[in-house]
This record gives structure tokens, sequence and C-alpha cells, in this order.
């Protein structure tokens, strides 16, 4: 029963994860894998576009599972983006704005789109859930690999 509350404890991550209700800032297409200000300046650009448009931002829900990240439209439930964790390069929270982050997805041959990502609570929770999914998802692997070598 305990382990439930550990944090690295694979089951959190199973099937749809742990869930966050937000709204999709943007979606940029960035020249690098990595790099803060690089994102800094991408969540401002894309905060720019959408106040420019006068538009509302979709409402979305973050699932952080094993599988990767899933955004699904809130309301219609419909997912609008996978994201697997190994093409994840780089996530970043706005200095700005507690309630926004962004991540990197893509690789060298399909090249780096950054998602721009406004929560209902603090950024800072998905910033965790996804950082600790990567470390359970790193820890499956080795095992993984431990498993390999002793067949
Ligand atoms: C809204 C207000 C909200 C914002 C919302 C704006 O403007 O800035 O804080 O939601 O964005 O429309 P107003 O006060 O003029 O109604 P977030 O804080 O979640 O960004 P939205 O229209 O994109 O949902």
């Amino acid at each position: 029963l305990l382990r439930q509350f550990d944090k690295n404890e694979p089951g959190r991550f199973l099937g749809e994860g742990v869930s966050f209700r937000a709204k999709l800032i943007g979606v940029l297409e960035v020249p690098e894998a990595r790099g803060d200000r690089m994102c800094q300046d991408a969540l401002a650009d894309l905060k720019m576009a959408i106040r420019a448009a006068g538009e509302h931002k979709q409402r979305i829900q973050v699932h952080v599972a094993i599988d990767g990240l899933r955004l699904r439209d809130d309301k219609t439930g419909d997912s609008l983006y996978h994201h697997p964790v190994h093409k994840i390069s780089f996530i970043a929270q706005d200095m700005t704005d507690s309630r926004a982050f962004g991540y990197i997805f893509g690789s060298p041959d399909s090249g780096h789109r950054f998602f721009g990502i406004k929560t209902d609570k603090a950024a800072s929770q998905v910033v965790i859930a996804m950082r600790d999914l990567f470390q359970v998802v790193f820890e499956l692997k080795k095992k993984e690999i431990e498993l390999a070598k002793q067949q």
C-alpha cells in the first residue's frame, strides 16, 4: 500500500497516467533540441501571438503516462498529440509566469517543436511529474538491460 505513495512507483504512470487541466498556448518550430533562453523566448512569442489574434486558448488535459505525454481536447477528449518520452529533449518553466511551461519534442530528422502550455494550477506540478516519469522510464530501461545481460 505504501508503495503507491512512492513518487517513483511506476503504477502512478500506468494507463492514462497523471492528469492535469491546462490550456494550449501554442506550438512553435525551434532550431535546437534544448536551451532555456530559446524556450523563454518561444513562450513569450506564443503568448503574444494568441493575444494579438484575440483568441481563447484551447482547453486541454495533459496526461503524463509511461508511454509518454498525451494532450487531449478537454471538451471532446480527442487526442491532439502523443509525445513519447525519448523524443522530449527539454522542459522549461516560464520564468515570468508560475502557471506556464513548455517542452521541446522532436528529433534531428523531423525537427524540433516547442509546446507552450498554461496550467490551471502551478506549472511546477506538471514539470515535477514529467521529471518523475523520466526517472521511472530510465529505471525501467536499466532493469531491462540488466535482465537481457542475465539471459
Ligand atoms: C482572460 C484572463 C484569464 C486567461 C484567459 C483570458 O482574459 O486573462 O486569466 O486565462 O485566457 O481570456 P479576461 O480577464 O479579459 O477575460 P489563463 O489565465 O488560463 O490564461 P483564455 O481566453 O485563453 O482562456
